[in-house]
């Protein structure tokens, strides 16, 4: 067992409640960094039944003094910046929110780490977005990036400031370039969870209809449960590195649909509305992540096809409504 230290920025979020309970599994102390809301965000750990192993600290990533702080606090070992204003979607409408948090905030982060512990070993939740417009048939560790979004520009920001602290000085920091991952636990804004959790409630009679955008564009989705593993191996590392975490493999919007309504027998075309709304200005029309450096130098591999994915999702928001 572990007696180190580890503090996770969105420790709130999917990611987050998993990382906390791996990193718990392992004997760590796990400290999180809470942003002040309004209203409850510990839902994830408290489903995971772990809301009362972790430390949480007030602060958030905008915020430098509260970063220093933290790291001082929790004497951490390991930092995992896994906070961030992460939807896609609404960067188009906050972009400079999204800057502040996702790019500056990471930035605030690494300044923390390099003034409280520069020997912390630091982690960045880079991803698939910075690929953006296709550059190449499947993405690695060499394929150009070029950003569709406000998002994806941000955290291009991260992932060049990682590099750059790295280089510059010596910091052992890595960048897990993670293509999409979902579990039972993902905001039901993001398109896995909005279709699992409408086809469930279509199937008891709670709903009619779901309204999508577009459903050609294709995504290498695996489980959030696996890629957490990636990340803490990529901290266990002799030096900081840049990983891509993914499948392999790429399935469109619509055939993922049609995993989730298929699993409790229903007729996707009989649900399914076309609806301009939830269109983006700009898309990323394809992710495909070639993993081969994640499985050759960390021994990583996904362990969650996305059948079991999708059905492990629908099964879950189906227990959730009848139990209200
Ligand atoms: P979530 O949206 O589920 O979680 C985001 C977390 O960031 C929440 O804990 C949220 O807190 C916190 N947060 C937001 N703003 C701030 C702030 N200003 N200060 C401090 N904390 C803040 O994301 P995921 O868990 O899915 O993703 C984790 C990370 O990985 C994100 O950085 C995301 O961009 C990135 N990523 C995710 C991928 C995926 O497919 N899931 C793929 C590649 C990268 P609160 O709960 O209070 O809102
Ligand atoms: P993404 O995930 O943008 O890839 O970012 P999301 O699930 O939001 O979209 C995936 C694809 O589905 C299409 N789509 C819709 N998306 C949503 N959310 N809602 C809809 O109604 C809808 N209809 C079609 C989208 O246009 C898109 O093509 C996720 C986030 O977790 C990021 O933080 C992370 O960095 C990337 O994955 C990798």
């Amino acid at each position: 067992m572990s007696n180190k230290n580890a503090l996770i920025t969105g420790i709130t979020g999917q990611d987050g409640a998993y990382l906390s309970q791996l990193l718990l599994s392992k004997g760590y102390g796990v400290y999180g960094v809470l942003a002040r809301r309004s209203s409850d965000t510990l839902w994830r750990l408290r489903e995971l039944g772990i809301a009362d192993q972790v430390t949480l600290l007030d602060g958030d990533l905008t915020d430098l003094s509260s970063m220093i702080r933290a790291l001082q606090t929790s004497k951490a070992d390991e930092v995992y910046n896994l906070g961030a204003q992460s939807f896609v979607g609404s960067s188009w409408q906050q972009p400079l929110l999204t800057a502040q948090v996702d790019g500056v905030g990471a930035l605030n982060v690494l300044e923390a780490v390099r003034i409280v512990n520069p020997q912390a070993r630091f982690y960045q939740a880079s991803t698939s977005e910075m690929f953006g417009l296709i550059q190449a048939e499947m993405q690695d560790e060499k394929t150009p990036f070029y950003p569709r979004s406000p998002y994806g520009v941000a955290k291009l920001m991260a992932h060049w400031a990682t590099v750059n602290y790295r280089e510059s000085f010596n910091l052992h920091a890595s960048s897990g370039i993670l293509f999409n991952h979902e579990s039972p636990l993902r905001g039901i804004e993001f398109v896995t969870r909005k279709v699992t959790d409408a086809v469930a409630r279509i199937k008891l009679g709670q709903q009619k209809e779901l309204r999508l955008g577009n459903i050609d564009s294709k995504r290498d989705w695996g489980f959030a449960g696996d890629y957490v593993e990636a990340m803490w191996l990529m901290t266990q590392q002799d030096s900081g590195d840049d990983y891509v975490v993914a499948t392999g493999q790429t399935t469109t919007v619509r055939d993922m649909c049609a995993i989730a309504f298929g699993h409790v027998g229903l007729n996707m075309d009989d649900h399914l509305i076309i609806d301009e709304k939830f269109f983006r200005p700009a898309e990323v029309d394809v992710l495909l992540g070639n993993p081969a450096k994640a499985k050759a130098k960390l021994g990583w591999a996904p362990k969650t096809s996305l059948q079991e994915l999708i059905t492990m999702m629908v099964d879950a928001d189906l227990r959730r409504l009848q139990a209200r």
